[in-house]
């Protein structure tokens, strides 16, 4: 496999006028016949003409009506061309029925659909398949299925076909087309500039009755955008559908966004309110892609955070605005330190905007993501609210119709609030996770923070340079008011001291409030200090971030101690927090939630100590019984005040409520034998209730009934189908998920090609790590015995799921050498894919 450099980025030679595509429509032998008109880039040094194109067959080719026979190379062709604009025309044919890997033109469930990014459509014809060329297309489908669908607006139609017509130009990843028996959830939504836009949520006919939640998100969103964005939409049709079988969570093609359904579908019986908000975030997130992304694209692969972080930063924010910002941003942060620092930590550690990659589907990461919606958010917080919205109208003014570059993002910043951003640009080329150390004195009314940054080396990047960090902090007196309200300091150098003056007494410093940059805070306050934040910070995220500190500390103490029972300060903070009914139920649920084994293996290992994984797991539970018995007084009735009586709305509120009772129950169900969770299970008319119920009742061993009446309930709804699947590896004892996932795996039921499917078993399988990491290897055995099953079929999914083995660095020399067995196991497998084979070679490097 060849490695691509960002540094070797040149201009295209060819530009793309407008490209019209005929697909008649056959599962083994569709014909794609292509008219395409370019001209020369005048920006650009002439080079030889190159489409790319992979697993086509040629039928024909002319250029300017002039029939051509192109040179055809493993990676698409070659061909003589005038030094002028010229039309190219192309006959290709394609076997979407045999396309299991889920890119380019494929079949599920017997409808057609497409999926382009990043580089599938080089698997629908021959194209200049790379982002910076954009061009406007036009679209006939012919087929016999009723609903035929491309981009943009619907043109014309007749028995057996239609016509598409998208106007704005477009890089070839957000093409798409979708053809079945599909029927809509329609409706209809005025944008501020008078635009009536049809929408709709395409589904098979069974799945009607899951389509209201969604499209009340898509108005939402579309609402969201004109008034905090001013971005309002640029079509007469939104179309969405939902596809069973996808790589991904969803899919941002102009006009026709194509999703998995379990990230569209949800109703109250089949859905969670995890589901609900998992929903509505990605239908707001592909809606907003329509902006950031469609009309604004990347330049070239290495540009992706420019959407993605940028996108997730908005769908975070519309989330935040709607259900509230406290809570959104403790589950924000907790993406972060559970998974984007564990990958920063790790082999797979890259930077944001990558340097480099073999395949670019491997770094559609949690780093060019989630930490790639972090710097904007630093950026915002830099420049302040106005600061940010005037460089985001100047980006949509200048760049609109362009592929563009993380330079230019930069560039409106600093041109529209004069602001240099030459230091903070590392955070989009440095990997690693910064650490924070944190010193500080008070004297003679003047109190100083000494605070020092440091990044460690990560993989090709041993030398790191000091990063510009919004460090936002708050002072509290004794009492908990405020004497310093927050305020952004600018860490600049490796270290640096700010001092307050005039202050009566020493305060009480409330660091990196709101989570205000993606870094560790390595040295903890003492004890006390920080149980005084969980009592008073007026900051909700220093609030619970203290609480969680003090739970992590306590853990870990208990682990090195191996057992023994929870301080008595902490389960007084606990017993405090959660009755205090002034306090949102969903922020009690959250401080309530124990620190993850993933998240204590990690602190054991940053601490230069080996974590044991059944080790952690049991600690973990026995802190769980003891809990469950300290507050055995309180548990029932506020078990009883989170039940709901009104109809079921998946809203904050009630969500809270529901995550709270669940919280509880399963405490309650350390000591009553299940009752109560069988009682809430008999009793559920809604799935959090139902999967809550089941999920304490395996807990503790006592599923098995329930999870059989469940399969019976539900072995017709694939989507639930799934959280049978992966809650029963999620919820065994240590000793059994190995064996529970393996028996799973010859359930009739786990249709593995499907990728939810396959990762309902194995990625609840490796997400558990007492049950992964089991000391004979068998775990990882499992997995690598799936992975090399699905990658001649699937790379993609095979490939990410491969991260399931990140973090071997950090467990026992035995174990890494069984993870280090099973990679090279993999890494052996004749005919791997380049997908794959780069992942299992940056794990083992
Ligand atoms: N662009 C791929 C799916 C998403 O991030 O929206
Ligand atoms: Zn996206």
């Amino acid at each position: 496999p060849q490695t691509i450099y960002l540094a070797d980025y040149m201009a295209p030679g060819w530009l793309v006028e407008s490209v019209h595509l005929t697909f008649r429509l056959a599962p083994q032998a569709t014909r794609v016949l292509s008219r395409i008109a370019f001209r020369p880039n005048p920006d650009s040094p002439r080079q030889p003409f190159f489409l790319h194109g992979e697993d086509l067959r040629l039928i024909a080719a002319s250029i300017d009506g002039t029939p051509v026979t192109p040179q055809l190379t493993a990676t698409g062709l070659t061909c003589d061309v005038p030094d002028a604009p010229f039309v190219w025309e192309a006959e290709v044919e394609i076997a979407p029925a045999d396309n299991t890997v889920l890119e380019g033109l494929y079949m599920s469930n017997g409808m057609y659909c497409t999926q382009c990014e990043a580089e599938g459509f080089r698997k629908i014809t021959y194209y200049p398949d790379r982002p910076d060329v954009m061009g406007v297309y036009t679209v006939r489908i012919e087929s016999d299925l009723p609903v035929l669908l491309s981009n943009g607006n619907p043109v014309a139609s007749g028995d057996g076909w239609a016509e598409w017509h998208d106007p704005w130009p477009k890089p070839s990843y957000l093409f798409a087309l979708v053809a079945g028996d599909l029927v809509a959830h329609h409706d209809t939504f005025t944008t501020m500039d008078d635009r009536t836009v049809d929408l709709n949520i395409w589904v098979r006919a069974p799945d009607l009755d899951k389509c209201g939640f969604g499209m009340g998100a898509l108005k939402r969103a579309m609402i969201w955008d004109e008034q905090t964005y001013g971005r309002a939409y640029d079509l007469d049709v939104f179309n969405i559908v939902a596809v069973d079988d996808f790589n991904m969570g969803a899919m941002e093609n102009k006009g026709l966004n194509i999703f998995n359904s379990s990230a569209v579908l949800a109703n109250q019986a089949t859905s969670t309110d995890a589901d609900f908000q998992r929903v509505e975030a990605i239908i707001a997130h592909e809606y907003f892609h329509n902006w950031t992304g469609n009309r604004i694209t990347c330049r070239d692969w290495f540009q992706l955070c420019l959407k993605e972080g940028l996108t997730v930063f908005r769908d975070q924010s519309f989330t935040g605005d709607l259900h509230g910002h406290a809570v959104k941003r403790i589950e924000d942060a907790l993406v972060m330190r559970n998974r984007q620092f564990q990958e920063d930590a790790g082999p797979l550690s890259h930077p944001v905007r990558p340097d480099s990659f073999v395949e670019i589907n491997n770094f559609y990461t949690v780093t060019v993501y989630e930490k790639g919606a972090e710097l904007v958010g630093m950026l915002k917080r830099l420049v302040g609210d106005d600061g940010y919205r005037a460089a985001l109208d100047l980006y949509f003014d200048r760049h609109d119709g362009q592929a563009a570059t993380i330079e230019d993002w930069l560039a409106c910043f600093t041109d529209a609030t004069g602001r240099d951003l030459t230091q903070f640009k590392r955070w989009y080329e440095q990997a690693g996770t910064p650490r924070l150390t944190v010193r500080d004195d008070f004297k003679d009314g003047t109190y100083s923070l000494h605070i020092a940054q440091e990044t460690p080396p990560t993989p090709g990047q041993p030398e790191k340079l000091p990063l510009h960090i919004p460090v936002a902090l708050g002072l509290l007196d004794d009492t908990g008011a405020e004497v310093l309200p927050t305020t952004m300091l600018e860490l600049t150098g490796a270290s640096q001291t700010f001092t307050f003056d005039n202050l009566a007494a020493r305060p009480i410093p409330s660091i990196l409030r709101g989570f205000s940059a993606p870094v560790i805070v390595a040295s903890t306050p003492p004890a006390g200090e920080r149980a005084f934040l969980l009592a008073h910070d007026t900051d909700p995220f220093n609030r619970w971030d203290a609480g969680r500190s003090l739970a992590r500390d306590m853990l870990l103490d208990l682990i090195r101690q191996d057992g023994g029972a929870p301080d008595a300060g902490y389960l007084d903070g606990l017993r405090a927090t959660l009755t205090d009914s002034g306090l949102d139920p969903a922020f009690r649920a959250l401080v309530a939630q124990l620190p993850s084994e993933t998240d204590l293996a990690i602190a054991l290992a940053a601490a230069g100590e080996t974590p044991d994984p059944l080790q952690i797991h049991r600690v973990r539970q026995d802190v769980r019984r003891h809990t469950a018995e300290a507050l055995s007084d309180i548990l029932p009735r506020l078990y009883a005040d989170m039940q709901i009586q009104s109809p079921f709305a998946p809203d904050a509120l009630q969500g809270g409520q529901r995550a709270l009772g669940n919280a509880i129950l399963m405490l309650l169900s350390e000591r009553d034998g299940g009752a109560a969770a069988q009682a809430q299970f008999d009793g559920a008319d809604n799935m959090t209730q139902q999967l809550a119920a089941l999920g304490a009742l395996l807990h503790i061993g006592k599923g098995e009934d329930a999870a059989a009446r469940f399969h019976d309930q539900w072995q017709d709804d694939r989507l639930v189908l799934n959280k049978w699947f992966g809650i029963q590896i999620t919820m065994a004892a240590p000793e059994e998920a190995v064996d529970t996932a393996a028996r799973l795996t010859r359930h009739s039921d786990f249709l593995w090609k499907n990728p939810n499917r396959f990762r309902s078993v194995m990625g609840a399988l490796s997400a558990h790590p007492a049950g992964f990491h089991r000391a004979d290897g068998a775990g990882y055995a499992l997995l690598a015995d799936w992975l090399i099953r699905l990658d001649p079929l699937n790379p993609q999914t095979t490939a990410r799921m491969v991260a399931g083995f990140d973090g071997l660095r950090r467990y026992d020399a035995d174990r890494q050498a069984l993870i280090r067995r099973e990679l090279r196991r993999i890494a052996d497998t004749q005919g791997l894919s380049p997908d794959t084979t780069e992942m299992v070679t940056r794990l083992l490097q």
